[in-house]
């Protein structure tokens, strides 16, 4: 039997562990953890991901795959034999196709400026593989070490899955279930769910590094809203700070950032501004003398130390920097009181960027592995950067999203993480860092999406457009117009849809590439609002129940082996499929599900080939409303239901509603779940009857049209 090198050289140098020793535990059905022995089990240190106990009953584990246990050089090695044919999901933010198998993925938050296929680690660690057998059946596999970790899947045609972490060694749990949607559901009833977000979060961002001085980011708002492009959210980059220096303002540049964000409020735009985890500590760049972040952190010994005892120095933006060791329950406190005075000046939501934490001017691009975090009990107590590194970022949106939530109560925190960790959904969504302006990476901002979806996170898309670069400059249609127009038409209906480009680029606003390209943008724009209430819907379904909302293809149908490595086409939740054109001329043909999907054309849109095409599942029914310039902008009252009966004329599907902001849905039962059921009878005429859930009031006077697709 051919096996990986990887084994081969394991076997050699290894000290593999009988198998006795392992000891299995029953967790929940079709879920068990493994652990290499009960000293290893002793020692293991808590999970980070798990928001469950990590034990169970020890015995028949329930499950059919057998970790095998080894060490080689302190590392703990696990592989899990798996049949031939299986195909590898998951590992979290990854560049390259939907199929993983054959790859290796390290485990390393680490800044990755201008990545691509071959790069092996990016922001975000997810030690999580998803596997689906030949049959359709599907196992899940969790190796929780927050160390740095190699995972190398097997090729299709068979062999082991392998996983190789620093530091001690680490159980290993093991999810099997008849479908991948159960394992993915699974998933999150072990590591939490994305918390319902704000549905203005849901609406599309405009971003820019940076948009300054005040009075240019009211020209992009102004511009959306005389273009007639929606627009819910204008971003503030690291250039709004008083010389990089975190929770000030550049009074230059925002003299009163309160009245400018009144300003945008009154437009109907919401406003998110960055934060960074590096502190600066050079006094001649304090204003006024003083920084208050700089005397809080050092009078509380809030720093991330050195081996000698230290407080860390290294080099951001601000130049020389300490950083809060978000792993100590005190720091993350005062870290969260930060936020207080920030978001009184009337902001929505932040950004939490470099939280790798990414370091200049050295090799690692980070902190010393050695450096010390003061860890709290819970959390294994004092230990090594090592450790820490990978949950370092989730730790901090932690803290952010606490002090978000201290400032404004009674409303639902928005905070975008670039590093993260399996379980960080719980605290913020995500983007794929610093992609680049070309088609690879267009197609990659489907691929990463999915699979980040894939390992617990809804809430995740690109950098519309392409962070690094300008992008190609052949003739139509290797131009730079028409690849910013198919990425909008993709990224729009992608989880979280934010334009945004890097320092000294052109403009990428929708409309810098002229009236063509500002019409398809317009009309992709447009589509995200129309599906708003789906795209809610999907959210709320994805809170409760882990289900990502832009799925693979394969939930369609897992046994259909031609939708297993599909990446141009993706599904928003079980009703649509979006089928994206990622290469210039159009001529890839993807691979669609056999049965049970209908085109359609959304009602009075102008044909346009750069837009993905639309399909809608028989059987279902979705809802939409009119275009909106930002979210709830005026209520819902013209619902429009799609409605695809299969062939026995029924379909079926949901709304749901609420205030879009605050806790009512969660406290007092303020929200609106409606299930339509339509049916055709024998004269062909549709009746829609609906049933509703939940104490919120539809909007008076609400008309619904029903558009059949036959
Ligand atoms: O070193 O804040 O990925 O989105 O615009 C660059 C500036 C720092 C990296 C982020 C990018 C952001 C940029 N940041």
């Amino acid at each position: 039997m051919k096996r990986p090198m990887l084994f081969a050289v394991v076997l050699a140098a290894g000290a593999p562990l009988s198998h006795a020793q392992v000891v299995a535990e029953r967790m929940i059905d079709g879920i068990a953890v493994f652990h290499a022995s009960a000293a290893a089990k002793a020692e293991a240190l808590p999970s980070f991901s798990m928001i469950v106990p990590r034990e169970g009953v020890e015995g028949d584990p329930g499950v059919t795959l057998r970790p095998v246990f080894a060490t080689r050089g302190g590392k703990q090695i696990v592989t899990v034999r798996v049949e031939p044919g299986t195909s590898f999901y998951g590992t979290g933010e990854v560049a390259g196709p939907l199929l993983r198998n054959g790859s290796t993925v390290t485990l390393w938050n680490h800044d990755a400026y201008g990545y691509d296929d071959k790069t092996p680690h990016l922001y975000q660690s997810h030690p999580w593989v998803l596997g689906v057998r030949p049959d359709g059946s599907s196992f899940g596999i969790i190796f929780d070490s927050t160390y740095r970790q190699v995972i190398s899947m097997p090729p299709t045609s068979g062999g082991d899955i392998t996983a190789m972490a620093d530091g001690r060694g680490f159980p290993v749990i093991v999810i099997e279930k008849p479908s991948p949607q159960e394992v993915v559901t699974a998933l999150s009833d072990l590591t939490g769910t994305m918390p319902l977000p704000p549905k203005w979060s849901l609406g599309y961002h405009q971003c820019r590094y940076s948009y300054y001085p005040d009075s240019r980011v009211m020209e992009v708002a102004r511009g959306f809203r005389e273009r007639k492009i929606p627009c819910d959210v204008i971003w503030h980059d690291i250039d709004y700070m008083h010389k990089f220096l975190c929770f000030t303002f550049d009074r230059g540049h925002f003299p009163d950032p309160k009245r400018h964000n009144a300003d945008l409020h009154a437009l109907g735009f919401k406003t998110v501004w960055m934060i960074d985890p590096g502190i600066g500590i050079n006094k001649d760049s304090f204003p006024g003398g003083t920084y208050h972040v700089y005397e809080q952190g050092t009078a509380g010994d809030h720093w991330v130390k050195t081996a000698g005892g230290k407080n860390y120095v290294g080099d951001v933006w601000p130049g020389n920097c300490h950083f809060p060791d978000f792993m100590r329950r005190e720091t993350r406190e005062w870290w969260a009181t930060l936020y207080g005075d920030f978001m009184a000046t009337g902001i929505d939501g932040v950004w939490n960027d470099m939280n790798e934490p990414a370091v200049f001017n050295v090799a690692t691009k980070t902190m010393p592995e050695d450096n010390v975090h003061r860890a709290d009990a819970e959390l294994g107590g004092p230990g090594p950067h090592a450790r820490f590194h990978n949950v370092y970022g989730m730790f901090m949106i932690k803290a952010s999203r606490e002090g978000i939530q201290a400032a404004h109560p009674e409303k639902r925190p928005f905070v975008l993480s670039r590093a993260n960790f399996l379980g960080g959904q719980r605290y913020g969504a995500t983007w794929t860092g610093d992609n680049t302006a070309d088609w690879r990476h267009l197609g990659w901002s489907i691929s990463m999406s999915l699979n980040v979806g894939l390992s617990g996170q809804p809430n995740i898309g690109p950098d519309i457009g392409g962070f690094a670069g300008n992008g190609p400059d052949g003739p139509p249609p290797m131009d730079r117009g028409t690849l910013f127009a198919r990425w909008m038409g993709i990224g729009a209906l992608l989880p979280f849809a934010r334009g945004h480009t890097g320092k000294d680029n052109i403009d990428k606003e929708p409309w810098s590439f002229g009236p063509k390209v500002e019409a398809t943008c317009r009309r992709a724009i447009e589509r995200r609002y129309r599906l708003m209430p789906y795209f809610y819907t999907l959210f709320e379904e994805a809170s409760r129940t882990g289900m990502p909302v832009a799925r693979p293809l394969f939930f369609d149908d897992p046994t259909d082996p031609a939708l297993r490595s599909e990446d141009d086409a993706f599904l928003l939740g079980g009703s649509l499929m979006v089928v994206g054109r990622t290469v210039p001329d159009g001529t890839r043909v993807p691979a669609l599900p056999k049965n049970g999907w209908r085109a359609f054309r959304f009602p009075g849109e102008e044909p346009d080939a750069d837009l993905p095409e639309m399909y809608i599942k028989q059987g279902s029914i979705v809802p939409m409303g009119p275009v909106m310039q930002y979210v709830d902008e005026v209520p819902l009252t013209d619902l429009t239901l799609l409605v695809c009966p299969d062939a026995q004329g029924n379909a079926v599907g949901t709304l749901y509603e609420d205030d879009g902001e605050g806790y009512g849905y969660r406290d007092a039962g303020l929200y609106r779940r409606t299930t339509f059921t339509a049916r055709r009878d024998a004269s062909g005429a549709i009746t829609v009857t609906s049933e509703v859930v939940g104490g919120w009031q539809a909007p008076a006077g609400r008309t619904v049209t029903v558009i059949t697709i036959p």
